[in-house]
């Protein structure tokens, strides 16, 4: 029998043709990001060989001066963006403002009309200890008709997404995107240097038994997220508790884990931080649109994230996500009227899809 070989390039232009409108552009954006994040790869895998980690002006065994992985990261996506022409403008987590594409890279036969946002290299302090890092980007089309975009182009809504993914480099280098019609994922064959795919149409588990938290923070939580984790940590067989604790500290390997088997990721706000520490943007937007196309849940423990209208850039948000059930039983924990014995919530959260 012959085994399935389909590459990312062939499962997106086999997607591509199933829209009549599509041009095409979107394909080939998708796939330039691919080819950056393979390059990122080979970086990221070499870094633990000739350490040349995290360290910035420093020489490397080419004598060449050293940028830090995730400076590095972020200036093959930039250059990427610049050659390939379907961007208008790059939102960077290591950029402080939005980079509006010049329009001497506009090429006259593309029109430039995707934004993109990206974190380039997420957790990457986590790299000197080996430890799975990602990128995580998020695609929207412009809303400015042509020229120079504006920051109204960037600050759009999550749900106005036209695209998301994200690459974890781990064990092996994964991609998996969605672009609307289900969760695909593929793995980096280093051999011939294709992303092949090993997850179609990737659904997380409605329940888990598993939960994502640092709960070093625990006394900086609020009352409702102290009950909700104690309640995970009780013994009761029939709701499948105590939960099991899983928390690399890495967001893109934390994620990838419980989309393949079932889980809920916390990072709620704290009486330090309000707002959390995540970021919108580039971060919870593309994930939860991810994970809603695989049939789960993200919220900001009250409100859908797909539907948070970005303020800022960088702005952050408390972020829930993951199975549907245990995302649920979360908010209603955060909701008033919870008591530690189970859930006596007096009123149900709106939740619009
Ligand atoms: P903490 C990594 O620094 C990161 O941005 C995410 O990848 C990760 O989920 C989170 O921070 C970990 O934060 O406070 O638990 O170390």
């Amino acid at each position: 029998m012959v085994r399935k070989f389909t590459t990312l390039y062939r499962h997106i232009i086999d997607e591509e043709r199933k829209i009549p409108e599509a041009t095409g552009q979107l394909s080939d954006l998708l796939y330039d990001i691919a080819l950056a994040c393979k390059v990122i790869s080979l970086e990221v895998n070499r870094a633990g060989l000739i350490d040349i980690l995290g360290l910035t002006g420093e020489e490397n065994v080419q004598g060449e001066a050293v940028k830090k992985l995730d400076d590095y990261s972020n200036e093959i996506l930039m250059h990427m963006m610049k050659l390939g022409g379907h961007t208008c403008a790059v939102c960077s987590e290591e950029e402080e403002n939005y980079i509006p594409m010049e329009e001497k890279y506009f090429h006259q036969e593309v029109l430039n009309k995707y934004i993109l946002h990206f974190d380039p290299l997420d957790g990457s302090s986590n790299i000197d200890a080996n430890i799975s890092i990602g990128t995580i980007f998020s695609i929207y089309k412009r809303i400015s008709k042509n020229g120079i975009a504006t920051l109204e182009d960037c600050l759009q809504q999550g749900y106005r997404q036209v695209a998301a993914g994200y690459v974890v480099y781990g064990s092996s280098t994964i991609m998996v995107y969605t672009a609307g019609r289900g969760v695909h994922g593929f793995t980096l064959d280093p051999s011939v240097g294709e992303f092949l795919l090993s997850y179609e149409n990737m659904k997380i588990p409605k329940k888990s038994s598993t939960y994502s938290i640092n709960e070093g923070n625990y006394s900086k939580w609020s009352k409702g997220m102290q009950n909700y984790i104690s309640y995970l940590k009780e013994k009761d067989k029939d709701s499948g508790r105590p939960y099991t604790a899983r928390y690399v500290g890495s967001l893109v390997a934390d994620f990838h884990r419980n989309l393949l088997y079932g889980g809920v990721f916390i990072y709620p706000e704290d009486d330090k931080n309000k707002n959390g520490k995540l970021r919108l943007m580039y971060e919870a937007n593309p994930l939860s649109y991810i994970i809603e196309q695989a049939g789960g849940r993200s919220s900001n423990g009250k409100e859908r994230i797909l539907d948070i209208k970005p303020g800022s850039l960088h702005q952050r948000t408390p972020l829930f996500i993951g199975s549907e059930e245990d995302v649920l039983l979360a908010e209603k924990f955060l909701s008033e009227e919870v008591s530690k014995n189970g859930v006596d919530v007096k009123k149900q959260i709106e939740y619009k899809k």
